[in-house]
């Protein structure tokens, strides 16, 4: 990543994140269109910068990293663990917004697009105690149907919770890799490419991020980069 200041917790966040991926996973290069790795826009005269990090990795189709400033107050950590299409893994997905003093909104998931075998779910229930040290859960959005029982969509108020957050959400990347590098068989199954693009046609709706796209860069830009950077429509 270029070299920019961002809440701490963004960065600790993105760093923990590429940690995991390169521990468990060889990664190459994802083809990203070239004018979409780096870009600046302005909204309301103030600059919006985006970083993109994008990598496959077998059984991954796509690994996206992204970080984005709005202004000097508002910084934005935003990835997602897309599987390959004939890989009947859940999609990790995480979006951090914080301004200088408070994460307003941090979200981590593993979600499932096709049943995910027992002993997953017991790895997963085994992170309830963590999942326990949020006093601030907030209500997912009309959309958010997509996501599992497990997800965590809370505001981070103290250094504690933010700790507990990051925590999960590498503990959420880590079971992915697990249960990507376990996978015995590779399914070709069509339900799975299906529950993806339900899964990006369902985050496409989220008018909080679509709305910050359009007022820097546009809605036809905004179109393009939610449908082919974002959430690609498959
Ligand atoms: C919320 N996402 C938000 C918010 C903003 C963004 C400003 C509102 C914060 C708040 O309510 O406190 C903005 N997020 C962005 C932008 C990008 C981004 C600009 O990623 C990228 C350029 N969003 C995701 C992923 C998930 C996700 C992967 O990108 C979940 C796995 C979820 N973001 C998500 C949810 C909300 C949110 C559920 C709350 C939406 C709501 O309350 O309506």
């Amino acid at each position: 990543m270029a070299v920019r200041t961002f809440h701490p917790l963004v960065s600790r966040l993105a760093h923990a994140l590429e940690a995991t991926w390169r521990e468990h996973l060889t990664l190459s290069d994802y083809p990203m269109p070239s004018d979409l790795g780096y870009i600046e826009g302005e909204l309301d005269a103030q600059r919006v910068a985006i970083e993109n990090r994008c990598f496959s990795a077998p059984p991954f189709r796509k690994l996206h990293l992204e970080l984005a400033k709005v202004g000097t107050n508002l910084d934005i950590l935003h990835c997602v663990m897309f599987p390959q299409t004939d890989a009947p893994l859940p999609i990790f997905g995480c979006d951090l917004v914080g301004n200088a003093r408070t994460i307003s909104a941090a979200i981590a998931d593993l979600s499932p697009v096709v049943p995910l075998p027992p002993r997953y779910e017991g790895e997963l229930q085994a992170l309830a105690e963590i999942r326990q040290r949020f006093p601030h859960y907030r209500e997912l959005p009309p959309w958010g149907g997509i996501f599992s029982p497990y997800c965590v969509f809370v505001r981070l108020e103290t250094p504690a919770e933010e700790q507990a957050f990051l925590d999960l959400a590498v503990a959420y990347a880590r079971i992915a890799c697990h249960m990507a590098l376990a996978m015995d068989t590779v399914a070709d199954n069509p339900a799975i490419a299906a529950g993806q693009r339900r899964y990006c046609a369902q985050q496409r709706q989220n008018d909080k991020t679509r709305r910050i796209l359009e007022k820097a860069f546009g809605p036809e830009w905004t179109e393009r980069y939610m449908t082919t950077v974002l959430f690609d429509v498959l």
